[in-house]
């Protein structure tokens, strides 16, 4: 295995997420990689006791997408999901060709939108979950410095922090290590759960800097 795939050290601080309101926008690029990542960073924030009724996913095609998708979430009193946590319990329902391009929104397995309401109560944190694989062009640098600084730009404008959960990776074996699926004996580590601890603990701390 990679020996630079690292985890987030545990914090001597306990959170409580029982009462936190947590946002996931997802891209259906890299599905492999992207769906356990999904389905780590849901597992801790319900492990931190976020309720499931309080956890919204919305699918969006790639990364590129993610700064705009994340600030509407963010702003909308309502969401028209791709769907909530229930869905997830399932199983996640990722479909598609091949890894390398976005599963088509609604068809082939994906979930039908739902909306799911949300009076007035806004989200405590938004987890942004993407996956930027290089190849032999500067699409990649492009994307990448755009997206990661759409989502700073967002946590500092907003006051929400903004969880970068996007890997930036040169082949897609980094990718699948850090999404804790590498294909060797060792099967990396799972970044998406360090994306839910540090949801809850921003968000507690967010609460408590108000
Ligand atoms: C176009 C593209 C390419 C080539 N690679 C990726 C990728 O590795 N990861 C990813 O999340 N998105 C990729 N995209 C799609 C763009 O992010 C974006 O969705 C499209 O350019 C449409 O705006």
């Amino acid at each position: 295995m990679d020996p630079t795939v690292k985890g987030l050290a545990p914090s001597s601080q306990k959170y409580d997420g029982s009462t936190l309101r947590i946002a996931i926008v997802h891209t259906r690029w890299n599905e492999t990689v992207i769906e356990p990542l999904v389905a780590g960073t849901v597992a801790k924030l319900r492990e931190q006791g976020v309720k499931e009724s309080n956890i919204i996913v919305q699918s969006v095609p790639g990364s590129f997408e993610l700064p705009y998708a994340c600030s509407r979430v963010l702003a909308a009193s309502r969401v028209q999901a791709t769907s909530n946590v229930q869905d997830l319990l399932g199983g996640l329902n990722f479909s598609s060709p091949r890894s390398g391009t976005p599963a088509p929104a609604g068809t082939s397995g994906v979930p039908e939108p739902v909306t799911v309401d949300m009076p007035n109560e806004p989200f405590d944190a938004v987890i942004a979950i993407g996956c930027l694989i290089k190849g032999s062009t500067m699409h990649f640098e492009y994307i990448c410095d755009a997206v990661s600084h759409g989502l700073m730009k967002l946590q500092m404008d907003t006051g929400v922090p903004v969880i970068f959960g996007v890997l930036t990776c040169l082949t897609e074996d980094q990718a699948l290590e850090r999404a804790g699926v590498g294909k060797g004996a060792n099967k990396g580590h799972n970044h998406g759960e360090d994306w839910g601890l540090a949801a809850v603990e921003m968000a507690s701390h967010t609460r408590r800097w108000a």
